[in-house]
C-alpha cells in the first residue's frame, strides 16, 4: 500500500517519539524532609545530589525535595518509602531505630568523640553495614548526613544530670531515645519535631533536645531560653530510598544514585558546619543562654542503656568497630 506521504512523516515521526521514549524516560524522585528552611543543610545537600543526577544523566533522572513536611512526619515518610509511594526520605536515624536495629548504634549516647571522630566513625565500613541493614525492610541506605550534637534545652540551665531529674523531655519516637532521657532522671515523651513548639508553649512538655539548627529553624529559643550543652548524643541524619523504587531502576542508574548519594556528604557537612554557626549566632541574638554542662555526669548514667539496647555480639561489634576508629 502506497502510504501518502505527510502520513509517512507522522510514521516516522512517531517511530521516532517511541523509540525515544524507550530510551530517555525522564523520572523525577520524590524526596521528604521535614525541616523548614529551603537553605537547611540536608535539603540542599539531596538537592545536589539531584543536581549530579540530572548532569550525569542529561536530565533523565532528576530528584524534588518536599521539605516542610509537605509530606508527613519522619514516621509518615519512612511508611511511604518503604511501600514505594514515595522514593527518597531523609529522616533523622532514630525513628529507624524500631525498624532495622544496627541503626540503634549511631544513635547511642557518647559514643563518638567529636564530630570528626563521628564522621571518620560514619565513613568506615561498620557505617556502611548499618546503612545497608535496613534494605531487607524496604530501605536502601544511600548515605548519612551530619545532625551535629543534640543537648537539652528548657526553662532553666542543666547543668548537671540532677538538674534534669524530673523534667518532661520531648524526645524522638524511639524506645531508645526514652531510656535514654529516663536514665538521666527525667520523664520522656516521645513526639514528632513539628509538635515541640506547642509543647513547650503550653507546658506539655518542659523541655526538648536537639542540635542548634533545629533548636533555630522551628523557634523553639522563643518558649525556652537555656541551651546546655550536653552533647549526649550525635545521631546522624539518613538518607534513604525505597527499595521499591531503587529496584526499578537499571543497574547502572543505580550505581548513579548510589554514588551522587555519597558525593553529596561533603558537601552536606559543609553546609551544616556554616549553619551551625550561623544557628549558634541566631539563637543568642534571640536571647538564649549557651550553657556549659558537666557532661561527665550524664555519661555516668548510661551503662544501663548499653547493657538493654547493645544486646547482641553483632551490636557490640559495632559499637566497638566505631569507637575504634582512630
Ligand atoms: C532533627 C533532625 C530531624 C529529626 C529531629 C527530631 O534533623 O530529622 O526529626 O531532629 O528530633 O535534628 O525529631
Amino acid at each position: 500500500m502506497k502510504i501518502p506521504k505527510t502520513s509517512a512523516l507522522m510514521l516516522a515521526l512517531l517511530a521516532g517519539l517511541s523509540s525515544l521514549g524507550g530510551v530517555v524516560q525522564a523520572q523525577t524522585l520524590r524526596a521528604a524532609d521535614i525541616h523548614n528552611s529551603d537553605d537547611y543543610p540536608t535539603v540542599v545537600a539531596v538537592k545536589r545530589m539531584g543536581e549530579l543526577l540530572a548532569q550525569r544523566t542529561g536530565g533523565r533522572l532528576k530528584i524534588k525535595v518536599f521539605n516542610k513536611g509537605a509530606l508527613g512526619t519522619e514516621k509518615e515518610s519512612i511508611d511511604q518509602v518503604k511501600v514505594g509511594a514515595l522514593d527518597i526520605a531523609r529522616v533523622n536515624v532514630s525513628p529507624m531505630n524500631a525498624i532495622c536495629a544496627k541503626t540503634l548504634v549511631p544513635t547511642m549516647p557518647f559514643l563518638f568523640r567529636s564530630v570528626e571522630h563521628m564522621r571518620r566513625a560514619l565513613d568506615s565500613a561498620a557505617g556502611d553495614e548499618i546503612l545497608r541493614s535496613c534494605e531487607p525492610q524496604g530501605f536502601v541506605g544511600l548515605a548519612f548526613y551530619d545532625s551535629g550534637a543534640r543537648s537539652i534545652y528548657a526553662k532553666k540551665p542543666i547543668k548537671t544530670v540532677a538538674d534534669a531529674k524530673g523534667l518532661k523531655i520531648r524526645v524522638p519516637q524511639s524506645d531508645l531515645w526514652v531510656a535514654i532521657v529516663s536514665a538521666m532522671g527525667a520523664n520522656a515523651t516521645p513526639m514528632p519535631l513539628g509538635e515541640v513548639y506547642t509543647g513547650l508553649k503550653t507546658g506539655l512538655i518542659d523541655a526538648a533536645e536537639n542540635n542548634v539548627p533545629s533548636f533555630d529553624g522551628y523557634k523553639h529559643y522563643e518558649a525556652v531560653k537555656y541551651y546546655s550543652r550536653t552533647e549526649h548524643s550525635m545521631a546522624p541524619e539518613m538518607l534513604l530510598m525505597s527499595k521499591r523504587s531503587f529496584d526499578k531502576l537499571s543497574p547502572a542508574d543505580q550505581a548513579l544514585v548510589r554514588a551522587a548519594a555519597k558525593e553529596s556528604v561533603a558537601f552536606q557537612r559543609q553546609k551544616w558546619d556554616e549553619q551551625e554557626a550561623r544557628s549558634l549566632a541566631l539563637v543568642k541574638s534571640k536571647g538564649a543562654d549557651v550553657v556549659d554542662v558537666d557532661k561527665a555526669s550524664f555519661q555516668a548514667q548510661m551503662a544501663p542503656v548499653y547493657a538493654k539496647f547493645m544486646n547482641t555480639p553483632d551490636l557490640q561489634r559495632l559499637v566497638k568497630s566505631l569507637q575504634d576508629v582512630k
